[in-house]
């Protein structure tokens, strides 16, 4: 028999300021490492998954955010993962300064540079998911 193995959210955040989205370079592990994705993480269990992109924001780039909307979507990630995405701000006085863990570079994209970096695979639907959102915050 196949072993049931539970879909683990994973957030990842759109952060956007001044119609630039935030994309990071993973440092790790080995096989994601130099890629770029939205940052986030898994939500942890009973953690709502609003929740879990604060903490990771503050975790991974030190920064105060709040998340704004759900962006329309799910997609796959290795199993058992699924990324939900969220646009994202930086609340007032908050700033991204460098990344802290699991990144070794951060850029803000305007909507000419936003496939300037090579995405990880399975951030690139999400990402397109996403470019209608920069447009609004200009
Ligand atoms: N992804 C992914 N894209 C993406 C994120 C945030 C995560 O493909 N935008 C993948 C990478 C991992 C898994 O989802 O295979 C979990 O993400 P990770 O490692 O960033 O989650 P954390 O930060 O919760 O993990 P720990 O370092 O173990 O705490």
């Amino acid at each position: 028999m196949t072993p049931r193995t539970d879909r683990i959210v994973v957030v990842g955040a759109a952060l956007l300021d001044g119609g630039r989205l935030l994309a990071a370079r993973r440092s790790a592990p080995a096989d994601l490492a130099g890629r770029w994705e939205l940052p986030g993480g898994k939500v942890e269990p009973g953690e709502r998954p609003e929740d879990a992109l604060v903490r990771e924001l503050r975790e991974e780039l030190g920064v105060d955010a709040e998340p704004v909307e759900r962006v329309p979507g799910q997609w796959p990630l290795r199993a058992p993962y699924v990324l939900w995405v969220w646009t994202a701000r930086l609340r007032p006085g908050s700033a991204v300064a460098r990344p802290l863990e699991d990144h070794d570079e951060l850029r803000w994209l305007t909507p000419a540079e936003i496939w300037d970096v090579p995405w990880l695979d399975q951030d690139v639907p999400a990402v397109h998911a996403v470019t209608p959102y920069l447009a609004a915050t200009r």
